[in-house]
């Protein structure tokens, strides 16, 4: 293991950048919307993202892209938990993707082992106590609210220093609370109450964010709206849609596993498990620098 990429308590140790692969069962997700809305779809979709070289699955039942509104809890639960089971009892590590503590409770009895709060704790106030009784890895994002008006709150003055002043409010909100800091994985939440030079110069200050609060880092670039305007700009082109952002989340796949990203999150596992894959071979021939 590269020390510097730093292990999750409760989580194997993978030699490199982990891949999480992600199935959203909801209807309106911005990329994948509606593609896995049946659980036994979403089931057969995590299984395959793993055979395609998915260290995790993240099984999420609300859409957050910019203007959701949220949705029921009792839905929720409805979409996610028999996805959860599903894929847990074919032996998948799965990390439940939802702001909701019961969610999160239910989603761990089904199997999950992972909690991913894109609100780092905050939308919920009985998140971070359930996550500290079950004693189990928690994502903490970056987080101004929710996605509703979430674009109103794209003001920084500078952004990265901002996201590790709030993430680490958040973090130790989450330690104090019980949750266990080897279990604590940050993420800068690209994409959330961020314009496109925010989070390219996030992705560009990975490695501040990993010194500076030193925990495991997840990356979650993929197929949003920042890669689109990175790839229109070339020749004024319009962006593409989502699902035409794949190689250039591979490309951010493999500089952040340079960064010493602990995992991204995905929609396409292939061409992202491949880069980490290289970005390791490399680092493990050069220097001894992450990869
Ligand atoms: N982004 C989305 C959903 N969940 N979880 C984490 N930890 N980080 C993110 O940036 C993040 C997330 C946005 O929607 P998507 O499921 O379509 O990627």
């Amino acid at each position: 293991m590269n020390p510097s990429r730093g292990h999750v308590a409760g989580l194997p140790e993978w030699d490199r950048c982990a891949v999480m692969g992600v199935v959203n069962v909801t209807p309106d997700s911005f990329s994948d919307g509606g593609k896995w809305f049946d659980s036994d779809t979403a089931v057969k979709h995590g299984l395959d993202l793993v055979a395609e070289g998915a260290d995790l699955v993240d099984v999420g039942g609300e859409s957050t892209r910019p203007g959701a509104p949220r949705v029921d809890e009792s839905e929720e639960l409805r979409r996610v938990l028999p996805v959860v089971r599903g894929l847990a009892s074919e032996g998948v590590l799965v990390s439940v993707d939802t702001m909701r503590a019961a969610v999160a409770e239910q989603a761990l009895a089904a199997g999950a082992v992972v909690v991913n709060d894109v609100s780092g704790g905050l939308a919920d106030p009985r998140m971070v106590p359930a996550v500290a009784a079950a004693r189990v890895p928690f994502v903490v994002m970056h987080w101004r609210g929710q996605s509703i008006d979430m674009n109103n709150r794209a003001v920084y003055e500078d952004v990265t220093t901002e996201v590790i002043t709030e993430l680490r409010a958040s973090l130790e909100r989450a330690v104090a609370g019980g949750i266990e800091p080897a279990r604590i994985v940050i993420d800068p939440g690209l994409g959330f109450a961020k314009q496109t030079p925010h989070d390219l110069r996030l992705v560009a200050e990975l490695g501040r964010l990993r010194n500076e609060l030193e925990r495991p880092l997840l990356v979650a670039a993929s197929r949003k709206r920042f890669l689109g305007r990175v790839l229109a700009s070339t020749d004024g082109a319009p962006a593409p849609p989502a699902r035409e952002r794949d190689a250039a989340t591979a490309a951010i796949s493999a500089l952040a596993a340079r960064e010493g990203a602990w995992a991204v999150r995905v929609h396409e596992v292939r061409a992202s498990a491949d880069a980490v894959r290289v970005a390791h071979a490399v680092a493990s021939a050069g220097s001894g620098e992450p990869g």
